[in-house]
């Protein structure tokens, strides 16, 4: 299989398990969807090539920050929105794998990450800001920092907006607003690409299929 390999602590661990499968004699092949995943994958043996190399992906399994019940997802916690959602878009399946805690009735209590040029970045926000009043939505934005005090900066050389809106009350009308913005390169909202989400909880293990 042509597998996206997706970032963040829970996939991290898939990508560990599936070395050791890679290295028990299992034919895949990878795309990885961070510099960080790409350095884990090299590291657990497993072979890598680029979406410019193969037309699509049989499947691709990542983790996520939030999911509603119609499996739309906010991602990008850990600052890899872009290359996640091209890998995903790019897959005939995404597997969704994440502790319950992630389970939300409604998205939006996790700040909601936008990807941005950085140029002219108070006009992006200015429209970004109206893009919420028009979904009936507010809150506070802010510039993401590292952990060493600077601005974070993507994989892709982007920065990333953080919006605190406590609740999105209509993702997928939020989700086309916001891509239309120019400025903003690509937003957390994962909107109809979840095809599964395996959620582990204290009580075993829950799946959930796209209605
Ligand atoms: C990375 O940019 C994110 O989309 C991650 O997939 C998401 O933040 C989930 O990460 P954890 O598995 O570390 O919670």
């Amino acid at each position: 299989m042509r597998l996206g390999l997706g970032t963040g602590s829970t996939a991290k661990h898939f990508v560990e398990l599936l070395g050791t499968r890679v290295r028990e004699g299992l034919d895949i092949i990878g795309v990885p969807t961070s510099e960080a995943t790409r350095a884990d994958a090299i590291r657990c043996g497993i072979r890598l090539t680029t979406l410019d190399n193969i037309d699509r992906l049989d499947l691709t399994v990542d983790g996520a920050d939030e999911i509603d019940p119609d499996l739309n997802l906010i991602k990008g916690g850990g600052g890899a929105l872009l290359r996640e959602k091209i890998v995903a878009a790019a897959s005939d399946r995404m597997v969704v794998i994440a502790d319950d805690s992630k389970w939300v009735e409604t998205l939006g209590r996790f700040p909601l990450p936008i990807e941005v040029i950085p140029f002219g970045l108070g006009a992006t926000q200015r429209l970004v800001a109206k893009a919420f009043a028009e979904c009936g939505i507010s809150g506070q934005m802010g510039v993401r920092k590292g952990a060493d005090g600077h601005v974070f900066v993507t994989d892709s050389g982007h920065w990333i907006v953080d919006a605190h809106l406590g609740r999105i009350a209509d993702a997928p009308r939020l989700a086309q607003s916001l891509a239309s913005i120019p400025g903003v390169v690509e937003h957390g909202l994962f909107i109809g690409l979840a095809s599964i989400a395996l959620l582990a909880g204290v009580e075993g293990i829950r799946i959930f299929e796209r209605r």
